[in-house]
C-alpha cells in the first residue's frame, strides 16, 4: 500500500530528490502484511510491555523534507553525536513509556482526545534459528501503522482491528535488535471506518505484539469445518507458504483417532476431507473442543477446535441441523471497569461471562473484528458470534480504494478467525444508506466473504423504512444476505416505548431476521418514572415493549439489543448523564447492572422471547 500521506502530498518530490536527500528509506517497499490462522498458537517472543513513545502531531519524524538534520527519520533510532552537523532532536531512551497492548488515550491524560501519529520504540533480544523465518505479529494497531526493525522498513498496514504479520527475517540479527513503529489514528474520509463513528477512536498498538518464528515452509492458513452435506465428514484445506506441489500435510484429532493426509497443489494448498466417528458437535449447550494437530515437514500447530454446522432453511437458522433462536446481546471492545480498548482474556471472560449470565447463546461483536481472545473465549464458553467488518455508516462507497481497504480487512478478519466454531455469521456492514454504489460495494464484499468461507452465513445490519406504524424491511441488500439484520430504536430516537405495541412489520424477504439493535440510554443509579428519559425505568420500559413486539414477528430468529456495557463515544457529551459515554449499556462501565438487564435476563431464561420456528 502506498503511503497516503505521501500521495496526499505536503510537497511534491521526484524520486531523484528523495534518493539524494536520503529520505527514501521511509518509503522503501516492504513485504505486504499477511493474515495467519492460529498465529496466537505459535511460539512467540512477546513484545508486550513498555515501549518508548514520542507524540508527533506534525509527523516530522517521518516527513521532514525541509530540515536536512531530520532527514534520516526517527525509525533509525539515532543517538545524538557531538560532531552532528545538526542537532538530533529526538531520543527514545529519554521518552516516556506507553504500554503495549493498550490504547494511548486511557494511558496518558494529555492523549485522551489525541488523534495523530505517535512513535513507538523498544529493544528486544532475538536468536534467529536456522531454516526458519521470523514474523512480527501485531494483534491490531489503530489505524495506519509503519514498522521498522533495526532501521529497515518491514511493513505498513491499514485498518485498526485486524491482526497482521510482517516478514522480518531479513531485518533481525542475533542478539540486540530494536523495533520502531509509527501509529497514526487520524480519521480520514476515505478510510474504513470513515470520519464518523459512535465509538472512541482509541489509538495505539491496542492488541498484543510478538515475534513469531516458523520453519521456512509453514502453515499460514487453514479451514477445517464439519460438512453440511456429508455426515461425520470434516472438510476444508490448509495452505502452506514456501511450498510448491506435492508437500505432505497431516491433520490429526487424537481423541477421535482420526487422521487425514493430503498433499499441496501448485499453489501450496492441500484439500482436507476425512470421516470421523463419534464426533460430539459444538453447541452452546455442549461447547466441545478437540485438540487438533496440523503438521507438515518441520512445522506443526496445536489447535483447539469445535465442529458444528450452521445453515438456513427458509426462515430458519439451523445449528447442527436443528432450528435455533439466537438470544444475543451486542458488545463493543470496551474494557470493563478500566475503559479503553479491550484485549485480554480477562476482558473477554468478564464481557462474555455477563452475556452468559444474561441467558445469551449469541453475541454480536460490533462494529469491527474483536481481539481473538474473544473468539477463543466464545469457543470455550459456548457462545455463537456475529463478527463484523468495519463498514459503518456512510463510507465513500463510490471510491475503489475504499473498497480495497474494506476487502483487505475482510480478508484479514476471515483469514485470522476462520478456525473458531463460535463464529456463525460474518457481517458485512452496519446501517449503510441505501443507494446503488453502496449496494454494489457490499454485494461484492459478500461475494468475497463467500469465496473465502462458504461454511458460514452472511449478514449485515440494515436500516428499516417506516410508513405510519409499519416498519418495512426492503433494503435491496437483503437479496444477497443469508440472514437479515435490522436496527431500530422505537422508544428512543423515535416515538415512545409504547409505540412498539402498535408497530407492524412488513418484511419483504423470506429469510431469517435478527433484530441486531434496539435500546435506549440510562445512567446507572438514576431513577424516575417509566417515561422519564435517561432513567433505568425508562430503559427497562423500552425493553418490555420491545420484547412484546419482537414476539409478534414470525420470522424473528434472533436479537442482539444495543448494548451489553456502556462505552466511550465523543458523540455523547451530555454532562452529568453521558459524560462521553453511550449509556445504552445494560451494565455500566463499572459493572453496575441496570433494571433492563433483569428484564432481558428473565425473558431469555424463561424462554419468553423467540421461537426457533
Ligand atoms: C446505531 C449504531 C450504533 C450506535 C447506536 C446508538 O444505530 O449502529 O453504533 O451506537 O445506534 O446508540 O445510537
Amino acid at each position: 500500500m502506498p503511503s497516503s500521506r505521501f500521495s496526499l502530498g505536503r510537497i511534491t518530490l521526484s524520486c531523484a530528490t528523495l534518493v539524494c536527500c536520503g529520505v527514501a528509506a521511509w518509503a522503501q517497499t516492504a513485504n505486504a502484511p499477511l493474515a495467519f490462522t492460529g498465529a496466537d498458537r505459535r511460539p512467540a517472543l512477546s513484545l508486550n510491555g513498555d515501549w518508548a513513545s514520542i507524540v508527533d502531531p506534525y509527523f516530522s519524524g517521518l516527513f521532514s523534507f525541509h530540515h536536512e538534520e531530520k532527514k534520516n527519520g526517527w525509525f533509525l533510532n539515532r543517538k545524538a553525536q557531538p560532531n552532528d552537523t545538526g542537532p538530533t532532536e529526538y531520543d527514545f531512551d529519554k521518552a516516556p513509556k506507553l504500554k503495549v497492548p493498550g490504547d494511548w488515550n486511557t494511558q496518558r491524560e494529555s492523549l485522551f482526545f489525541y488523534e495523530g501519529p505517535v512513535w513507538y520504540q523498544r529493544n528486544f533480544t532475538y536468536q534467529p534459528q536456522e531454516h526458519s523465518r521470523a514474523f512480527l505479529h501485531v494483534g491490531a494497531a489503530n489505524y495506519h501503522s509503519w514498522w521498522w526493525v533495526n532501521g529497515k522498513k518491514v511493513c505498513e498496514h491499514e485498518g485498526g482491528f485486524t491482526a497482521f504479520n510482517c516478514d522480518v527475517t531479513e531485518a533481525v540479527h542475533p542478539g540486540d535488535n530494536f523495533i520502531v513503529a509509527a501509529v497514526d489514528n487520524t480519521r480520514r474520509e476515505d478510510n474504513v471506518p470513515t470520519l464518523e463513528t459512535d465509538w472512541w477512536n482509541y489509538g495505539g498498538i491496542t492488541r498484543e505484539a510478538s515475534i513469531i518464528t516458523v520453519p521456512n515452509t509453514f502453515i499460514d492458513q487453514y479451514d477445517l469445518h464439519l460438512s453440511r452435506t456429508q455426515d461425520g465428514v470434516i472438510e476444508g484445506w490448509t495452505h502452506l507458504t514456501g511450498a510448491g506441489a506435492g508437500v505432505p500435510v497431516e491433520v490429526e484429532i487424537p481423541e477421535l483417532h482420526a487422521k487425514a493426509q493430503a498433499a499441496t497443489d501448485a499453489n501450496g494448498k492441500a484439500a482436507i476431507h476425512f470421516t470421523v466417528s463419534g464426533l460430539e458437535r459444538w453447541s452452546p449447550e455442549h461447547p466441545k473442543l478437540y485438540a487438533v494437530k496440523l503438521r507438515t515437514g518441520a512445522d506443526s500447530i496445536d489447535e483447539q477446535m469445535g465442529f458444528r454446522t450452521i445453515e438456513t432453511r427458509g426462515t430458519q437458522i439451523l445449528l447442527n441441523g436443528k432450528p435455533i433462536f439466537l438470544r444475543g446481546i451486542s458488545i463493543h471492545a470496551e474494557a470493563p471497569y478500566r475503559t479503553g480498548r479491550a484485549w485480554s482474556d480477562k476482558d473477554a471472560e468478564t464481557l462474555l461471562g455477563w452475556a452468559k449470565d444474561l441467558g445469551c447463546n449469541f453475541v454480536r461483536l460490533a462494529h469491527y473484528p474483536h481481539d481473538e481472545t474473544m473468539q477463543r473465549a466464545a469457543d470455550r464458553m459456548g457462545i455463537m458470534v456475529w463478527s463484523e467488518n468495519p463498514v459503518y455508516w456512510a463510507l465513500k462507497f463510490d471510491n475503489s480504494q475504499v473498497y480495497d481497504k474494506a476487502s483487505q480487512q475482510l480478508e484479514e478478519e476471515i483469514g485470522t478467525l476462520r478456525n473458531h466454531a463460535s463464529i456463525v455469521l460474518w457481517s458485512m456492514a452496519n446501517e449503510t444508506p441505501s443507494n446503488p454504489a453502496r449496494t454494489d460495494f457490499i454485494t461484492r464484499l459478500a461475494a468475497k466473504a463467500r469465496e473465502l468461507d462458504g461454511s458460514r452465513l452472511i449478514t449485515a445490519a440494515l436500516l428499516v423504512r417506516a410508513q405510519g406504524n409499519t416498519k418495512i424491511v426492503d433494503d435491496p441488500l437483503g437479496k444477497v444476505l443469508d440472514v437479515i439484520g435490522v436496527n431500530e430504536y422505537i422508544g428512543w430516537y423515535e416515538a415512545h416505548p409504547e409505540t412498539a405495541d402498535v408497530t407492524q412489520w412488513d418484511i419483504r424477504y423470506d429469510k431469517p431476521l435478527i433484530v441486531s439493535e434496539f435500546g435506549g440510554d440510562a445512567k446507572a443509579g438514576l431513577h424516575g418514572s417509566d417515561n422519564q428519559r435517561w432513567t433505568e425505568e425508562y430503559q427497562a420500559n423500552i425493553y418490555r415493549h420491545q420484547i412484546g413486539m419482537l414476539n409478534r414477528i414470525p420470522q424473528l430468529r434472533g436479537m442482539s439489543p444495543w448494548i451489553l456495557m456502556d462505552f466511550r463515544s465523543p458523540n455523547r457529551p451530555l454532562a452529568g448523564i453521558q459524560d462521553e459515554f453511550n449509556r445504552k449499556g445494560l451494565i455500566s462501565d463499572q459493572g453496575e447492572k441496570k433494571q433492563a438487564y433483569y428484564i432481558l435476563q428473565k425473558a431469555y431464561k424463561e424462554g419468553a422471547v423467540g421461537k426457533p420456528e
